[in-house]
């Protein structure tokens, strides 16, 4: 017999998505939104949301699990244990990276990806791809193959040996991006300077982890963050800075932005929350700290925050990439404390990005939750063609939902985390938000501290392109140089 009615209704929810606030019954049938409005027919099953934030569940568009490594390192989340531990922090759909080595094709690449992820996920899935040897037959044939069946943005490297493209090679990329309507996301960091400078460093026996932040200051960010943006301009397609740590790095995003350009900005919670002083720990400590670009200072974390409400970031991504501190395969990796160069890079923070900043943002007023709901949701999930399926509470969209409880005083510790991590960053810190429900397509995945979701649960999610940018506005350059190719 035909479902009608609702399998389930979530009474009296105070929803906020990415522009409004309202009051509503959320009625849903087959994992998906069909009814809002007030004072629904019974359903199969009820939820009481009174007096409680219900918003759409997060979009995590940056994470790293169960990625492949050259350097004996291994990302301790898979796609179970992150996934359950994104679930338990408000986040119904990630986008890790399917990662080309160079050598390999993509196609098999994103096959590799799929074998490892299939059946694994507690919640739903999309891949971006990584670009990391952009031969002809990737660029001209592969591409534009795997564009079309659902991978619709790609992340490309400015530095690290391993992955690290150079201008013309992100040309390459960026004119099939162009052609085919992708997403490229940009990691930007000059790698000559980074290079010139550890060399320099470790030949003096500056090898702890506070030299890693000293080996990538600003101006490498600022310097590449510019030159990335430019390689966008010159070839009028869209680039997204990922991971933008500083305020010289911010600036060149947001003027970009006031020239018309189609350019993004992405940040992270270890740039609100951490600075260089967090490496700068006891014995070999601050290397739980290690990513990059790294942390920097009160003053970048201040115009990361003035970023977020001024609209030059639009979305707040974890970069959750958990290596163990105490394990050979992870920061101590071979068994030792070494160089801060061979640290691998990288931090725990898929569970706790959403309560930071549900906690520090919007419960001290620094924006709003419309804000809130448009960085951790709905711009990721269109920017990357996942809308209006994902990232938003609205009839027709996946159920992906999150009751929240912002009557809390507690502080964050690692014992309560459900990734497979022996530490977070943020031990000890006070917040006051978490979620209370993180429901995924209508099931309940998360409820009152507890993961109650399943290994296979979720779904791999094709994107669209993503959506036609705005019309050039008559007041940016136009590119003459484009219509002779
Ligand atoms: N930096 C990256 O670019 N990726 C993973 C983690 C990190 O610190
Ligand atoms: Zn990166
Ligand atoms: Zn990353």
């Amino acid at each position: 017999m035909e479902n009608t009615g609702f399998d389930l209704v979530i009474r009296n929810a105070h929803i906020a998505t990415a522009t409004d606030i309202f009051d509503a019954d959320i009625g849903i049938r087959d994992g998906r939104i069909i009814a809002l409005a007030q004072q629904l027919p019974a359903g199969k099953e009820e939820i009481d949301a009174a007096g409680r934030w219900v918003l759409p569940g997060g979009v995590d568009a940056h994470c790293h699990l169960a990625q492949p490594t050259d350097d004996g390192s291994v990302f301790a989340d898979d796609f179970f244990t992150g996934t359950r531990s994104a679930a338990c922090g408000g986040t119904t759909t990630v986008m890790p990276f399917a990662l080309q080595k160079k050598g390999a094709t993509l196609e098999q690449s994103v096959a590799n990806y799929h074998s490892v992820s299939d059946g694994e996920a507690c919640i739903d899935y999309a891949f971006h791809l990584i670009v990391a040897d952009p031969t002809t037959d990737v660029v001209e044939r592969e591409l534009p193959l795997l564009i079309g069946r659902g991978y619709t943005s790609l992340k490309l490297y400015m530095t690290y040996d391993d992955l690290k493209l150079n201008d013309r090679e992100i040309l390459d990329v960026l004119s099939v991006a162009r052609r085919e309507g992708a997403m490229t996301m940009i990691h930007a960091e000059n790698t000559d300077c980074i290079a010139w400078l550890t060399e320099r460093m470790l030949a003096k026996g500056l090898t702890t982890p506070p030299f890693h932040g000293l080996s990538r200051p600003i101006v490498v960010e600022r310097e590449a963050t510019h030159r990335a943006i430019s390689l966008g301009e010159f070839l009028d397609t869209p680039v997204l800075i990922v991971h933008v740590s500083s305020e010289e790095a911010t600036a060149q995003i947001r003027d970009a932005q006031s020239r018309g350009l189609s350019v993004y900005g992405e940040t992270c919670p270890q740039y609100l929350f951490l600075t260089a002083a967090d490496l700068d720990q006891p014995g070999f400590q601050g290397a739980m700290c290690i990513c990059s670009p790294p942390p920097r200072d009160a003053k970048s974390q201040q115009a990361i925050w003035d970023g977020l409400a001024n609209g030059t970031f639009q979305v707040f991504s974890s970069d959750h990439a958990p290596f163990r501190y105490d394990d050979p395969q992870g920061k101590k990796i071979g068994g030792k404390h070494g160089n801060f160069s061979h640290v691998p890079n990288g931090i725990p923070g898929i569970e706790t990005r959403l309560a930071l900043l549900f906690s520090e943002g919007v419960m001290t007023g620094r924006i709003d939750i419309n804000k809130f709901v448009s960085v951790t949701a709905t711009e990721p999930a269109r920017i990357y063609g996942l809308s209006p399926r994902k990232g938003t509470i609205c009839i027709g969209a996946d159920a992906d939902i999150v009751i929240w409880d912002t009557d809390i005083d507690t502080t964050i510790s690692n014992e309560r985390m459900h990734h497979n991590v022996d530490y977070t960053p943020y031990e000890g810190r006070r917040i006051h938000a978490w979620p209370a429900l993180t429901m995924c397509r209508g099931s309940t995945v998360y409820r009152d501290g507890e993961f109650i979701g399943r290994k296979g649960f979720g779904e791999f999610q094709h994107c669209d392109r993503p959506k036609p940018a705005k019309p050039k506005p008559k007041f940016a350059r136009p590119t003459p140089w484009l219509d002779v190719l």
